[in-house]
């Protein structure tokens, strides 16, 4: 479902942080079961090999949605604090209408001691919580990947179905 997703995205030209999007990302931890089983509210925890995303936040139309992906060991409940940089950014979001009709492509929000929005740079870490920042154009449902990737260096994607209002 994801790599449908990207590759959807990719035939429509969309790029990747200035990249071609690629979906056989290395080292891809996203479980099959779990992608294949998208029908979590906002509210509800995703699970992807081990790791629980809490989507936090309301979708709202018009307006700029703050949305906070909140990244735990689903084992444990240990918050992760140590995820990596992935492709310049602390987090990505692929967020697609549930028509198929619109794409937006988001990053999680990284910002320096003076509050200013910079790029996530090799050394640094992030979480447990990913603040995005999403714009809703039409009230409905609408399919969100977050993409992360963990301290031992996995790539996780997980897949979210919110209602925008
Ligand atoms: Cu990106």
């Amino acid at each position: 479902m994801v790599a449908e997703a990207f590759r959807d995205a990719a035939r429509r030209g969309a790029r990747h942080c200035g990249r071609p999007i690629d979906p056989r990302v290395e080292r891809r931890r996203d479980s099959v079961g779990a992608i294949g089983e998208i029908a979590q509210p906002l509210a509800q925890p995703g699970r992807v090999d081990g790791i629980r995303v809490d989507l936090q936040g309301t979708a709202r139309v018009g307006a700029t949605s703050d949305l906070t992906f909140h990244v735990t060991d689903a084992a444990t409940g240990r918050p992760l604090d140590d995820l990596q940089p992935y492709l310049a950014a602390a987090g990505h979001v692929v967020i697609m209408r549930g028509d198929g009709q619109t794409f937006a492509h988001e990053h999680a929000d990284v910002r320096d001691s003076d509050g200013n929005p910079v790029f996530a740079l090799p050394g640094q870490t992030f979480g447990p919580d990913l603040p995005v920042h999403v714009h809703f154009d039409t009230a409905g449902t609408y399919r969100l990947w977050a993409q992360f990737r963990l301290a031992d260096g996995a790539v996780v994607t997980a897949p979210f179905t919110v209602q925008a209002r």
